[in-house]
């Protein structure tokens, strides 16, 4: 066991998907005052997003966690106007999310290529500052990463998360009987035969009290916040986490995945979610699988099995709920199915959304300047509604 939990440690070590970094602009150069001359401009650094590049090697990269730009050139007689000071870019992975100690968001970077400034350089000594240079900007930065993902699988440990996501994608997670298999997101792409591709991010197990700290998929969530889809793994037997914990029903979980989720963004709960109920190959499933629809359909009337402080605010209506088999394969083509049908109607609604949003502003474009002016805003207003009405 100790061995095993070496191993677990390990592995979970190699994994960042955090990172804070000390960032300093290069200071700019001195002015020369007895020609006129201006000092150069201190080096700016940026962070900017490359492929194959995770935050693990930024970390290897830089390890005192310090970035400082070049300073300036000072202006001199060869040269008056002196160089720009040596830019450093700090190469992160696409999908981060860079804020600085603050809490200001000071950018989110998605695709390869994309960048933003986190300190800038000091400028040059110029007549105006008696050719004096200013420092460049110094402060911390934290970089956090949030996997990318159409849809994201939530369950408690053991349901099968990891199995099914090796049945939909070409993925190889970790797979086996004890619970927290999965330390760390892995990704998966599943691939339909007209080639349309829909990846699959499969999340270390959550477990009741996460949001206390209890096991670790609570910090993982944040992954689920960018997908556009939730698929909710039960195991339709139950779960324990060992003899001492409560035993949890089917529907039980899927009230306290819901519960954790609330606590840790009630905005996910407003995400499309599908609720799979694995395992069906076993003995006696049926009759669960019965159970756990009609408790489904009125959720309220079981909540007297919960905890008082696990019982939801909220109830989630899922899309779908699908009996399947990680195993041996029963209902993983209709879950494939359902996965796409509902990204694409989840896209069509907000297509049409979109439209409506620039018809409209397209209509108060076209009204006259006057009515659009601030002081007459309750016009525009009424005026707006009836031209859509
Ligand atoms: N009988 C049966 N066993 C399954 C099925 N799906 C998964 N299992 C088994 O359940 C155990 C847990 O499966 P995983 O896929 O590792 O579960 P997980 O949800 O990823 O678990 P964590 O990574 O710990 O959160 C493994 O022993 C699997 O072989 C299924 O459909 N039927
Ligand atoms: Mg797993």
């Amino acid at each position: 066991m100790v061995w095993m939990s070496r191993v677990v440690y390990r592995k979970y070590g190699n994994f960042v998907d955090n990172l804070r970094l000390y960032v300093k602009g290069g200071s700019g150069g001195m002015g020369l005052p007895r020609l006129g001359g201006q000092g150069g401009k201190g080096g700016d650094v940026w962070v900017v997003t490359k492929e194959a590049v995770t935050l693990k090697k930024v970390k290897d990269k830089h390890p005192q966690k310090r970035i400082l730009a070049g300073a300036g050139v000072n202006s001199s007689v060869r040269a008056l106007k002196g160089d720009k000071g040596e830019d450093q870019l700090i190469f992160a992975p696409p999908g981060i999310v860079v804020t600085s100690d603050d809490q200001k968001v000071l950018g989110e970077l998605n695709g390869v290529g994309e960048k933003v400034l986190v300190a800038r350089g000091g400028h040059g000594g110029t007549f105006h500052t008696g050719y004096l240079p200013s420092r460049g900007q110094a402060r911390h930065i934290r970089l956090d990463l949030k996997l990318i993902a159409d849809v994201g699988l939530v369950g408690f440990p053991n349901a099968g998360k990891s199995s099914l996501l090796t049945k939909l994608s070409h993925a190889k997670p970790h797979i086996a009987s004890y619970p927290f298999t999965t330390l760390r997101p892995e990704l998966g792409k599943i691939v339909y035969p007209d080639y349309r591709q829909i990846s699959m991010a499969d999340l270390p197990g959550l477990i009741e009290g996460a949001h206390v700290n209890k096991g670790m998929g609570h910090k993982f969530l944040k992954h689920v916040e960018r997908t556009r889809q939730l698929v909710f793994v039960v195991d339709v037997c139950g779960f324990q986490l060992s003899p001492k914990t409560p035993f949890r029903s089917a529907f039980e979980t899927v009230q306290l995945l819901i519960k954790e989720l609330e606590l840790y963004n009630e905005e996910l709960l407003s995400k499309p979610a599908l609720l799979v109920v694995n395992k069906m190959d076993l003995t006696d499933t049926e009759l669960k699988l019965k159970e756990l629809l009609g408790q489904l359909q009125d959720p309220e009337g079981f909540y007297h099995t919960l905890p008082k402080d696990m019982v939801p605010r909220h109830s989630v209506t899922f899309k779908d709920v699908l009996p399947v088999s990680a195993a041996t394969g029963l209902g993983v083509e209709e879950l494939k199915t359902c996965i796409r049908h509902t990204l694409e109607q989840e896209a069509a609604m907000e297509s049409k959304e979109l439209c409506r949003e620039r018809l409209q502003a397209l209509r108060v474009a076209a009204q006259p300047p006057k009515l659009r002016d601030p002081p007459v805003c309750a016009d525009t207003l009424g005026l707006t509604r009836n031209s859509t009405s």
